[in-house]
């Protein structure tokens, strides 16, 4: 069989790339490695930011994929107890993102494709694309019963995230891989616990934390933790002592806790996110800490400078926005990723006890006093906080 384009992996990416290509008008099959519940169920971000809503709005899917999420449209930052809200929407001129749980996005994703006739194939097993560095390039799989197929296609869109199979395909010499450990652990929760009135970051003498909204009645809390921490190392007692600590409220609600991790706060990036027929596309191509809310929402805007380049080059024979498609990705990649180390340095460095009295602890400090004094400097924040 043939088609236009194969994507791999059917999370944000995926999905996104999917049902903008179905609205251009070009030809894709989509293979996910999962099965339709296991995706449908893996819960992980939580904010869209305004650049991922102007691409749906854009593309003819806000109804599908926006109707009834609410405005984020503010944050708090919170201060050894000490509260500062920053007016997200007045100071970036009204570019407000919407707080909505990735498995929603992802599920309103599916259902648009497939409602618009999409081919979407669940348990594919072995993907394997074949001469990406060719004109024709193929890609095979075993479906649930063990039977191979194959599928020739123009291009090939590896949106498998970090540890999929496209990114790896690639000759380790074609490629520029970046790696940054940021030196320090974040043990995450979900709990159904009454989320905060506002998306909440704490800096204390006792660690970093974060609480988040997660639907009407969740909350993901992040609390900064050692690097080598395991979930085990966290009962619920310690949890919700350490979180009533950090954000400084001794009557936080506690609630079941329905999921327990330590996240890898590494950042990565691959330059040029694009081998041949191959592009690399979200997670495939960048990961990016939890710190800023930008993994998803740079998946998002790939899909969307891809979409647009694939459609030139299928539709009107221009072959210049694929070319342009990974600098233009990387530029917008590099500044959320220098946005987020910067963010990262200032709510944990200003709070760290084992930096009480360092040079560090005092710039990090400046740059929160910046932050809540200076309306140029907030501006900037938002600014990127809106996926500028
Ligand atoms: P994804 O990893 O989401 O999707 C890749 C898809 O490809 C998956 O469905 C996978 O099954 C499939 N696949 C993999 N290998 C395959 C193969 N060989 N063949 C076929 N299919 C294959 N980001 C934020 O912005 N804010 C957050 O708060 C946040 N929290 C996170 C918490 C956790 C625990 C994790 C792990 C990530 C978090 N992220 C967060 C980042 C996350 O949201 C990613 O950036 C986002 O899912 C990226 O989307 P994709 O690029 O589509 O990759």
């Amino acid at each position: 069989e043939s088609t236009h384009v194969v994507v791999i992996g059917a999370g944000p990416a995926g999905l996104t790339l999917a049902n903008l290509l179905r609205s251009a008008g070009v030809g894709c099959v989509v293979l996910e490695r999962q099965s339709r519940s296991y995706v449908e169920r893996r819960q992980r971000a939580g904010v869209l930011d305004h650049a991922s809503t102007r691409v749906f709005e854009e593309w003819g899917l806000a109804d599908a994929v926006l109707a009834g999420t609410p405005e984020d449209r503010a944050i708090e930052i919170r201060v050894d107890g000490e509260p500062h809200v920053l007016d997200l929407r007045a100071l970036s001129g009204g570019r407000t993102g919407r707080a909505v749980p990735q498995q929603v996005i992802v599920a309103r994703l599916m259902a648009a494709f497939q409602d618009g006739g999409g081919d979407l194939r669940f348990d594919a097993g072995e993907v394997t694309p074949h001469g990406i560095d060719g004109a024709g390039p193929t890609v095979t799989y075993r479906d649930p019963a063990g039977t191979l197929h194959e599928i020739a296609c123009d291009y090939i869109a590896g949106c498998d995230g970090h540890h999929g199979v496209t990114r790896a395909s690639v000759p380790a010499q074609a490629m520029t891989t970046y790696s940054y450990d940021h030196g320090i652990g974040w043990f995450t929760v979900l709990a159904d616990a009454p989320p905060p009135r506002l998306p909440l970051f704490a800096i204390s003498s006792h660690g970093f934390a974060a609480q988040f909204p997660r639907g009407p009645a969740a909350c993901r809390l992040y609390l900064e933790c050692a690097p080598d921490d395991v979930p085990d190392d966290w009962n619920d007692e310690r949890i919700w002592k350490q979180a009533r600590l950090r954000l400084g409220d001794d009557a936080l609600p506690a609630g079941p806790i329905t999921e327990k991790g330590v996240v890898e706060m590494r950042s990565f990036v691959a330059d040029p996110m694009r081998y041949g027929r191959l592009f690399l596309v979200g997670d495939a191509a960048h990961i990016i800490t939890p710190m800023g809310g930008k993994g998803m929402n740079l998946a998002i805007a790939d899909a969307d400078v891809l979409a647009r380049a694939l459609r030139a080059a299928l539709h009107d024979g221009d072959e210049e926005p694929l070319a342009a498609y990974s600098a233009t990705c990387l530029r917008k990649v590099w500044n959320q990723q220098e946005f987020s180390r910067w963010l990262t340095e200032m709510m944990h460095e200003s709070g760290d006890a084992a930096l009480a009295g360092s040079f560090r602890r005092q710039l990090a400090r400046a740059r929160l006093d910046r932050l809540f004094t200076s309306e140029p400097a907030a501006r900037a924040v938002a600014d990127l906080l809106a996926g500028g």
